[in-house]
């Protein structure tokens, strides 16, 4: 669909229903949020609505709203941060009159054919700052605050990114608007102690066969930590990056609400995305992931990886 056709339908109806992907990061809240504070301010009259699960973790940046089943049967919902329907949290979506994705990944949409995509953006954050200034709209500093962050966490604090010129020049224009950078910092990275020991337990766990790093976080991992999925999944990532040797760091944790095991993948500079699509994943050059359906599965990627490595080094 043409970006203008966007805002058309949010000038048509008077309900909007704005979802993203489920275990939500601050990316995916921060557009949701930002974009129904923009839209309150634009238009007071309207019914502007928050939902899908909620974060412990980025729980600070706002709240979801909580609503009837009839609310969607008249509305317009708007999902942003993901293109497939599998991921959408919130799938009362489908008695919405109509649908909009708004995304930047480099993934198909199978939701609707109402589909705004802009894979060179760092963080959908950036793509619906964009837009909405393009069409005139004005940010106020809530939104701003929530679209800055999803721009500091999906890009790494401004370390990846296609265009990251562009990237810079929408970031500025949120600190210009009153984005709160220091709140989102804050929040962001300080930890408590016993976060920092729950990395130190990973951090020594992981292992290394040629220039990739893995981590299998079987079931025993939620006994052992009372933490919600991403913690693990998304969390852990981190005691892997950062390392001269390792050139992929891949997280495989299972997750019993699927029934299989999560692969979270991450590189420095080789892309990664086609290993990705091959298990029937996806996302981007270098941040990118796939569902497994066991740990034979999981061997299959690593050994991918490995393949994938070497074949870069010749
Ligand atoms: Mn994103």
């Amino acid at each position: 669909m043409l970006e203008k056709e966007l805002f058309a339908k949010i000038e048509e109806y008077d309900t909007i229903i704005i979802h993203r992907h489920t275990r939500p990061d601050l990316d995916a809240l921060g557009a949701q949020l930002g974009l129904a504070y923009t839209l309150k301010s634009a238009y007071p009259c309207k019914h502007i609505y928050v939902v899908g699960d909620s974060s412990l973790k980025y729980g600070f940046i706002g709240k979801m709203d909580l609503i009837a089943d009839e609310v969607f049967d008249r509305a317009l919902s708007i999902i942003c941060d993901v293109a497939v329907a599998n991921m959408v949290s919130d799938t009362r979506y489908t008695r919405s009159q109509e649908v909009i994705v708004v995304d930047h990944h480099k993934n198909d949409c199978d939701i609707t054919s109402n589909h705004l995509c802009d894979c060179k953006r760092v963080a959908v954050c950036e793509y619906l700052t964009y837009l909405l200034l393009k069409f005139g709209y004005t940010i106020p500093k809530e939104a701003a605050t929530c679209f800055y962050g999803g721009m500091i966490t999906d890009s790494g604090r401004f370390m990846y990114g296609e265009n990251l010129a562009e990237t810079l020049e929408i970031a500025s224009k949120l600190i210009s608007f009153g984005a709160d950078s220091k709140f989102i910092y804050d929040h962001i990275y300080v930890e408590t102690l016993e976060e920092r020991n729950r990395k130190n337990y990973f951090s020594n766990r992981f292992e290394v066969r040629n220039g990739v790093a893995y981590l299998k976080n079987t079931e025993e991992v939620f006994q052992k930590f009372n933490v919600e999925f991403n913690d693990i999944s998304r969390g852990m990532l981190s005691v892997m990056s950062g390392i001269e040797e390792i050139e992929i760091w891949l997280n495989f944790t299972y997750d019993s609400s699927k029934n299989a095991i999560i692969g979270e993948f991450r590189s420095r500079s080789v892309s990664i995305v086609d290993v990705a699509k091959k298990y029937g994943g996806g996302g981007h050059t270098l941040a990118c992931g796939a569902t497994l359906k066991d740990w034979e599965e999981v061997d299959r990627v690593i050994m991918d990886f490995i393949e994938l490595l070497r074949q870069v080094e010749e």
